[in-house]
C-alpha cells in the first residue's frame, strides 16, 4: 500500500492529483544513494516513466555556485526541465518544488533559478508521550488527536509517519524531534533500552531527509544509570553520555541530537547542581560531537514560583537574564533554542530579545504551530502573517529575526487525526512553516495559495478562503487578550476566556488590571526593567509611551482606559471595538465557509463547519468576558451604547 493511500488519512497537500503535471513524463534521474531512490519512486508514483540519463548527462557539467547540502537549481529550455543539486537532498527539494509548480515547470523556457534553504535546520518538535498523561493527554497541547508514534505506551505501525515524513519533505522540513520536552518516566527510556523504537523511526524518516532528535532527561544520569548526580562536571557523568550517546549512534548512525528543557517548569537542569546552562548544554555537546550531533538546549527558563504579589519580578526578563551572559561559552553543536516571545507563544508579543544578545551562540528561534494560545485547532487561525512579521522584524539594526537566527524550530500540530491537525484548515499552518523555514521573505499569503492548490485543488472558492484565512489570525487578536498584555484564558488547559485566571497565582502572567488602568509597566523608569533588554531602537521605542506601537502597548505600559492610541481610540474604546467586530468578523468567516459547500470532500467541509460554529460561539464569549470585565471595572460606558452586559 502506498502512503497516500493510508485508509482514512487525508493526503492533505500530496493527493495524487497534486502529481498530474508529472504523470506521464519522461524523468531521467541522475544520482545515487538512498534519497536518489526516493526521487525515482517518487517520479514512477506519480505516472512518470524513468528514463536512461546518459543523454542528459551532458547538460550536468559546466561551472556553477554551489548549492550545498539542500539547495537546487531549476531551469528549463528545449523542452527539457532540468532539476541540479549538489547532493540527492537538493533532488529530493527539487522534486517537491516541480510539484508545487505543476503544469508552469513544463511550459516555455525557465531561467536558472536557485533555491538554498535560509535556515540549515527547520525542524518540528513533537510534544508526544508514550501513553495518555492523566492531565495533559498524550500530545501535550495537542488538539489532533493521540501520537502518531506510539499508542498505549508501545510503539505504532509507522506508515503514518513515513507519510508524515513525505508531508513534511514537501514543505522543505529536515529535522523532527519526536517526543515530549517534559521527559516523563517513561520517555526517558528512549534514550537506552528503547533506543529501538527511536531508530525505526528514524528509518521511517531517512528516505525524506529527515533526521530523528529526541528529548532527554537532564537526569538521565540518575534515572537511568543509577548515578548518585547528573552534575555536568562530575566526570562519571560525562563518561555515562559519552557512553549511552555512543550506543544511541550504534542503533542510528545519523541521529540528529538531543532536545532539552532544563531547571525549566519543573524539569532538572544544572542549577540543581550549582552550575550554569552552558555547563549544562556543554556536556551534551561533548558527548554528540564526535559523531555530529547538536543539542537543543531551551531557553525557556523562568520561576514559575514567583509570587505574584512583588511586582519587581517579571517573567519576561528571565531568558535573557539567564542566557545573556553566557554568551559565547557554548560549544559549536549546541544551539540555543529560543521562544519568539518573551514569554510564551502568545498571539502577539514583542520579538525575544534573547535573540539579538547571542552574537557568539548558535541560536534557534522557536514558534508554536500547535495552536495552544492561538484557538487550539477549534479556531481558524492562519499564523503565516504572525511568522512572516517574526522573520522579517530588524532586532539588530538591519538584520532581521531571520537573519540572527540559524535555525527555526516549532511545536508541532500533528495526531492521529484524519486531517492530520483536527481543523482541517490548521494545515495551512504546518505547510506555511516549512515554507517559510525553508524561505522566510516567502509571502505567506502567496504560501496560502500553494496549500489551496494542492490540498483543496485549484477550482475551489479561493477568495472565500482567503476571506476565511488572511487576516484570521488578526482576527483572533481581536477578541481575545488586548494591546499585546497576553493571557486572560482559562488555566491549565488554556482554552477559552478567564480574565482574571492567573491574575493570582504565581505562573508570572498578568495583566495588572485595576480601576484606573491596565497593563504592564516594563519601562526602565518606573517598571521591570525589561525595555533595556533591547537593542536601540527597540529599547527607547517600548520604553516611551508615545512611540510604543499600540499592538503592543499594554506588554509594556500601564496605562489609564482613557489613554489615546496611535489609531485615535482610546484603551477602553479599544477594547470595547475590537471585540466587537472581531466576534462579527467570525460569523462572517463561518458564512463565507458555506460557499466551499460541494466544492471540498463532504466529511472535510463538515468537520471545519462544526469549528467555525465552536469559534463563532467562543469569540462571542471572548467578547462578553472580556468587555464586561472591563466595562465593571472601569465604569466607562460604550462611546457606541452597545450592550455590555
Ligand atoms: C507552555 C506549555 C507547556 C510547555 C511549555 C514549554 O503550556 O505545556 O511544556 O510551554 O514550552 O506554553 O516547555
Amino acid at each position: 500500500m502506498s502512503t497516500d493511500e493510508l485508509a482514512g488519512v487525508h493526503p492533505a497537500w500530496l493527493p495524487p492529483r497534486a502529481f498530474r503535471a508529472i504523470a506521464a513524463r519522461r524523468v531521467a534521474v541522475h544520482g545515487t544513494g538512498p534519497l536518489a531512490d526516493t526521487v525515482r519512486e517518487e517520479a514512477v508514483r506519480a505516472g512518470a516513466t524513468l528514463a536512461e540519463d546518459a543523454e542528459l548527462v551532458f547538460k550536468l557539467t559546466g561551472d556553477r555556485a554551489p548549492l550545498g547540502d539542500e539547495g537546487f537549481a531549476i531551469s528549463r529550455a528545449g523542452g527539457v526541465t532540468l532539476v541540479l543539486a549538489d547532493a540527492p537532498a537538493g533532488l529530493l527539494h527539487g522534486f517537491f518544488h516541480v510539484v508545487r509548480l505543476g503544469e508552469a515547470a513544463f511550459t516555455g523556457e525557465r531561467p536558472v533559478e536557485r533555491h538554498v534553504p535560509a535556515m540549515r535546520r527547520r525542524m518540528l518538535d513533537h510534544w508526544d508521550n508514550l501513553d495518555v498523561h492523566p492531565v495533559m493527554g498524550q500530545v501535550e497541547r495537542g488538539y489532533s488527536g493521540g501520537s502518531i508514534f506510539w499508542e498505549a505506551g508501545a510503539q505504532r505501525d509507522l506508515a503514518r509517519v513515513r507519510a508524515y515524513a513525505r508531508l513534511l519533505a514537501a514543505t522543505g522540513i529536515n529535522a523532527v524531534a519526536i517526543n515530549n520536552v517534559n521527559v516523563h518516566r517513561a520517555e526517558a527510556h528512549l534514550l537506552t533500552d528503547r533506543v529501538g523504537e527511536v531508530a525505526a523511526v528514524a528509518a521511517a524518516f531517512r528516505p525524506y531527509g529527515i533526521r530523528v532528535h529526541l528529548s532527554v532527561s537532564f537526569a538521565s544520569p540518575v534515572v537511568l544509570g543509577g548515578l548518585p548526580t547528573a552534575d555536568p562536571l562530575d566526570p562519571a557523568v560525562r563518561a555515562w553520555w559519552a557512553e549511552t550517546t555512543w550506543r544511541v549512534y550504534e542503533a542510528i548512525p545519523d541521529f540528529g541530537g538531543y532536545v532539552v528543557k532544563a531547571d525549566s517548569e519543573g524539569q532538572p537542569g544544572p542549577f540543581g547542581y550549582g552550575r550554569s546552562h552552558a555547563d549544562g548544554a556543554n556536556l551534551l555537546a561533548e558527548a554528540l560531537e564526535p559523531f555530529g550531533g547538536v543539542v537543543h538546549w531551551r531557553a525557556f527558563v523562568y520561576n514559575h514560583r514567583q509570587d505574584w504579589r512583588d511586582r519587581s519580578t517579571d517573567r519576561a526578563r528571565a531568558a535573557y537574564d539567564h542566557f545573556a551572559p553566557l554568551d559565547g561559552q557554548f560549544r559549536d553543536n549546541a544551539i540555543l533554542q529560543v521562544k519568539y516571545g518573551p514569554i510564551d507563544f502568545q498571539t502577539r508579543e514583542p520579538i525575544s530579545p534573547v535573540i539579538a544578545a547571542m552574537p557568539a551562540t548558535n541560536v534557534a528561534v522557536e514558534l508554536q504551530v500547535t495552536q495552544e494560545y492561538t484557538g487550539q485547532q477549534r479556531h481558524a487561525c492562519y499564523l503565516g502573517p504572525m511568522w512572516s512579521e517574526v522573520l522579517r522584524f530588524p532586532l539588530a539594526g538591519h538584520v532581521t529575526v531571520a537573519g540572527l537566527a540559524e535555525e527555526l524550530v516549532a511545536v508541532s500540530n500533528v495526531g492521529d487525526d484524519p486531517y492530520w491537525t483536527g481543523h482541517p484548515l490548521a494545515q495551512a499552518n504546518l505547510y506555511a512553516f516549512g515554507r517559510l523555514a525553508w524561505e522566510p521573505s516567502l509571502d505567506p499569503l502567496s504560501i496560502l495559495d500553494e496549500w489551496v492548490d494542492l490540498t483543496l485543488g485549484p477550482d475551489v472558492d479561493r477568495e472565500a478562503l482567503h476571506g476565511i484565512l488572511d487576516d484570521s489570525w488578526r482576527t483572533y487578536e481581536s477578541y481575545t487578550a488586548p494591546l499585546g498584555v497576553g493571557f486572560m484564558v482559562r488555566p491549565g488547559h488554556h482554552y477559552g476566556p478567564d480574565v482574571d485566571g492567573y491574575e493570582y497565582t504565581p505562573w508570572g502572567t498578568y495583566h495588572f488590571a485595576d480601576r484606573d488602568g491596565v497593563g504592564v509597566d516594563r519601562t526602565r523608569a518606573t517598571g521591570t526593567g525589561f525595555t533595556g533588554q533591547y537593542p536601540k531602537p527597540w529599547s527607547d521605542v517600548y520604553e516611551s509611551v508615545e512611540r510604543c506601537p499600540d499592538e503592543l502597548l499594554l506588554f509594556f505600559h500601564h496605562v489609564p482606559y482613557g489613554h489615546v492610541l496611535h489609531n485615535g481610540a482610546t484603551v477602553i474604546q479599544h477594547i470595547y471595538d475590537t471585540h466587537f467586530a472581531g466576534a462579527e468578523r467570525v460569523e462572517e468567516m463561518r458564512r463565507l465557509w458555506d460557499r466551499l459547500d460541494g466544492q471540498v470532500d463532504p466529511a472535510l467541509f463538515e468537520r471545519v463547519r462544526e469549528r467555525l460554529d465552536e469559534q463563532v460561539r467562543s469569540a462571542a464569549e471572548w467578547r462578553d468576558q472580556i468587555n464586561t470585565y472591563f466595562h465593571r471595572k472601569s465604569g466607562v460606558p460604550d462611546a457606541k451604547g452597545r450592550r455590555i452586559y
